[in-house]
């Protein structure tokens, strides 16, 4: 480990800026070895009674060859400044000037993606959270404002294209074959939310009317072999835009609005003023190469990044500790758009089990942390579940409490009060509160409490008196105060929806319970018929639901409970409960056998057409093995891993001939199209697949087989392969190379179909996983610096393969240190990102423990370890 170790950053210690920098003007010269960098920034001090009165300014900056620095027109010498890592200090500065600053810094030798780089043809920028400071010295801070006027010269054959944020305001064609363009940002912006873009590109242009009736240009610029992928995200764009006029009243600002796809990129998207960047696996989309999900995802992602241009950019945070402020609000703001646009309760479903399988492990394990963490290492580690989706669902249960009304009158308050300054998450409740009338001081807590809470139910009926009582119990493992959590709920007769008498509330058939004490009973009157309770309906809070219901009772709730979610929720309870018994089974060598009554439920969710195609496919799939993980005390990968096998394979054949009608009966020759009408029916379809290929049996390989050969679509390519390559089974193994390579000759210039190759084999779990992922490592599309890649095949075997992953002689392991230590050079926010699987290692049983303890005890050990690995490695370890 380093000497010096890195220091935590804490947000008791937030101090606001000694200065502040009113206009910033860049100039960019870009050449193909270096981009010299020169900045005019009229910076005063700041008058805020509680800034600091320092003398000197104190300038973050990191990897820059210092060329020149001037006050107010007057070159500085040596004396008057000092570089030391990561900060240039210039000593004694009046209280307001200019200064200007010359540097050099080399993007083609940038693999970190942030800052300024290289991708592919192009160069680009990242700068949230703190990569502005790559570019230029700056105040490199969120809750700097400034209005940024850029100018950017390159070779005009090979960079034709120059962009940055704001409107459009110059070109000039230069003598050399070089050429400029200038842009003015109007709206004053912290630096996080820069871009620039120069490269070969060309646009698809679409164009939006708002509601007060002004003109803006859309714009989707991608290399050229692109073009013909971008109709999906235009769309997207323009419902997104219209969307967050109707329910939120938020109107588009600029003239125009740029999206830029870009190949090498560390995450999905970034949301730039004016300008924003997306990783070509986020926004690139044609009906040959892009599966539903990938439809479905481009459009989320691309709400999501508009949606910032208010909650983030007309309103940003005061500094990242605040950082669920924009994603929380952001994320609940596009998955409430997803809802809308698409089926809400498969949308819920899905962000649901994202939550509970992974945020809920995150919350569990070495790395957890508040929504607003206290202190952080490194801020790139931060950009987590935690924040973005529970961030989210604490935002939802404000909405779950104060109702749609009051909750927009929040957030309009929110957003007039705040245009165009840097809030905090106590800002956003103070508004929320304020109109709504409504004390939410306790309901901040959630703000700083770790860890999910157990919300523990009980209940009572007296037939006599005809009451219902139901007790609720939170408990919070971070030993904090009691919790304000919404319950949504209602009851369950046998003929359908009791009415519910609760004292003090108007009759309603749904009711949002409030818990604000540890123990809290409610009392039901009128009660004629002992109800089955359908508790915490939608997903109302982020919290642990144990609640003692009967096989029975979740049968009953499967098929009448009038809320989908409980519905599909009572399955997958049921489900669990049937697998960790098999896993039992499994570990003390027991034959392995499925519940005939979830199998009894299966075949009735499969003949009854009256349903959701898509809701009968999210209950028919088993709990992933992600959730027993997170459900067990001790991980047993493998048990987990065979334990479920074996229930696909016991339902495959007890359910084939069901299977196969559903199956048949799905078929569609209509034209392919993306939307969830269609993706629903092939959901369903694929799942029926997947069971009758889990039997193995020599047919259901030819069913999978004329799957891949009828496929007209990459869903059910991928679905095909999906099936084919996890048969263990002589002749599934060789159709299954044979499909593997015509995917390859067909897709190997679309490195997005590409990814989907190497993704489907790392998870792949039959025997030798790890020798073929290492082999892929060496195949000629593999590139180590392209993210996109390094998650196909790397973290998806880490992350999506545990039975390989946990492998108990650490080879798995031991791969994944060696990735991560190989990464960390080059691009430390991927290689600490992947260090997740490892984070977990107080979960497994001693033999994996101790190896999974032994690989990140060989990386705590390497000499130069990034303050990104450090964070992770240490936290784990610690
Ligand atoms: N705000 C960006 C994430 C930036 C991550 C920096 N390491 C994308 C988003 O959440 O919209
Ligand atoms: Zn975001």
């Amino acid at each position: 480990m380093k000497e010096a170790q890195p220091k935590a950053i804490a947000l008791a210690d937030y101090r606001p800026p000694a200065f502040l920098i009113e206009h910033t003007e860049l100039f960019f010269d870009l050449h193909e070895d270096y981009a010299e960098v020169s900045s005019t920034l009229r910076c005063y001090r700041n008058p805020a009674p509680d800034a600091p009165r320092s003398a000197d300014l104190v300038l973050q900056g990191e990897g820059l060859e210092l060329q020149s620095l001037s006050i107010d027109g007057r070159a500085l010498t040596a004396d008057d400044y000092a570089l030391a890592p990561g900060e240039l200090r210039v000593r004694q500065v009046p209280e307001s000037f200019t200064l200007a600053c010359v540097t050099r810094c080399r993007p083609r030798e940038n693999k970190s993606l942030e800052g300024l780089y290289n991708s592919r043809t192009m160069f680009c920028t990242q700068c949230e959270a703190e990569g502005f400071r790559k570019i230029t010295y700056y105040l490199d801070r969120p809750d700097v404002l400034s209005r940024f006027r850029t100018t950017i010269e390159a070779d005009a054959a090979r960079y034709p294209v120059l962009l940055s944020n704001g409107n459009p305001v110059g070109r000039e064609a230069l003598a050399n074959g070089r050429h400029r363009a200038c842009w003015d940002d109007p709206f004053n912006k912290p630096c996080y939310l820069f871009a620039l873009v120069a490269g070969d590109l060309r646009y698809v242009q679409g164009a939006f009317t708002t509601m007060s009736g002004r003109e803006v240009d859309l714009r989707i610029y991608v290399e050229e072999k692109d073009l013909d992928k971008c109709e999906h995200a235009m769309q997207s764009l323009q419902r997104a835009m219209r969307w967050d006029e109707e329910v939120y009243g938020r109107e588009y600002d600029l003239d125009i609005y740029m999206i830029v796809a870009v190949d090498d990129f560390n995450m999905g998207a970034m949301e730039n003023k004016g300008l924003n960047i997306f990783n070509t696996s986020c926004v690139l989309a044609n009906t040959a190469i892009t599966t539903d999900a990938g439809f479905a995802r481009i459009e989320a992602i691309i709400a999501h990044e508009y949606f910032h241009n208010w909650s983030g950019n007309r309103v940003t945070c005061r500094d990242w500790f605040q950082l669920s402020l924009k994603e929380g609000f952001t994320v609940f703001r596009d998955a409430s758009f997803s809802a809308d646009l698409n089926s809400a309760t498969v949308k819920r479903v899905e962000d649901v089990k994202l939550l509970r399988t992974q945020q809920f492990a995150e919350d569990a394990g070495p790395t957890a942390h508040p929504i607003r963490p206290d202190s952080y290492i490194e801020i790139a580690n931060f950009y987590t579940l935690t924040i973005y989706e529970k961030g989210a669902e604490v935002v939802r249960m404000l909405h779950h409490l104060l109702g749609a009304e009051a909750f927009r009158a929040g957030s309009d308050l929110y957003f007039e009060r705040h245009d165009g300054r840097a809030a905090t998450c106590d800002d956003f409740i103070d508004a929320m509160a304020e109109a709504s009338g409504r004390d939410l001081n306790q309901f901040r807590r959630w703000y700083s409490q770790v860890g999910t809470p157990r919300l523990d139910a009980s209940d009572d009926y007296d037939a006599d008196a005809g009451t219902y009582t139901l007790t609720l119990e939170q408990h919070r493992g971070d030993g904090g105060e009691a919790l304000l959590i919404p319950v949504s709920m209602g009851l369950v007769g046998r003929a359908g929806p009791l009415p519910l008498h609760l004292e003090g509330a108007a009759v309603a058939q749904e009711m949002v319970l409030e818990l604000s004490a540890r123990r809290q009973s409610f009392v039901f009157r009128n009660v004629a018929e002992r109800p089955v309770p359908s508790l915490l309906r939608d997903f109302s809070a982020p919290v642990k639901l144990h609640y003692p219901y009967t096989p029975e009772q979740l049968l009953f709730l499967m098929s009448r409970d009038s809320d989908g979610f409980n519905r599909w929720d009572a399955c997958q309870t049921l489900a669990t409960g049937m697998l960790q018994r098999m896993i039992d089974d499994y570990r003390a060598a027991r034959p392995l056998a499925p519940d005939d009554g979830l199998i009894g439920a299966l075949r009735q969710l499969l003949e009854d057409d009256s349903l959701d195609p898509a809701m009968v496919a999210l209950m028919l799939q088993l709990p992933s093995e992600a959730w027993l993980s997170e459900q067990a005390e001790i991980i047993h990968a493998a048990a987990i891993h065979r334990a479920r096998e074996a229930a696909r394979q016991g339902i495959g054949r007890a359910l084939q001939d069901t299977l196969l009608a559903a199956y048949d009966a799905l078929h569609s020759t209509a034209a392919y199209r993306p939307d969830s009408e269609q993706a629903g029916r092939r959901s369903l379809r694929n799942q029926c697949l997947g069971y009758l290929s889990a039997t193995g049996s020599a047919q259901a390989i030819d069913w999978c087989e004329a799957h891949y050969r009828a496929a007209d679509n990459m869903t059910d390519v991928l679905a095909a392969l999906q099936c084919l390559t996890a048969i263990d089974h002589d002749s599934a193994v060789e159709r299954s190379a044979w499909a593997l390579d015509d995917f390859y000759r067909r897709w190997q210039h679309e490195p997005l179909a590409v990814n989907q190759w190497f993704q489907v084999q790392a998870v792949a779990p039959l025997p030798g996983a790890l020798g073929r992922v290492r082999e892929l490592l060496r195949h000629p599309a593999y590139d180590r610096y392209n993210p996109n890649k390094v998650r196909a095949l790397v973290a998806a075997f880490c992350a999506g393969n545990p039975l390989h992953f946990h492998a108990e002689d650490g080879s798995g392991y031991r791969f994944l240190a060696e990735q991560v230590d190989e990464l960390d050079g080059s691009n430390p926010q991927l290689a600490a990102r992947l260090l997740t699987p490892l984070t977990r290692w107080r979960k497994y049983p001693a033999p994996n423990a101790e190896a999974m303890h032994a690989a990140l005890q060989g990386l705590a050990e390497r000499p130069a370890l990034s303050r990104d690995v450090y964070e992770i490695v240490s936290k784990s370890l610690g």
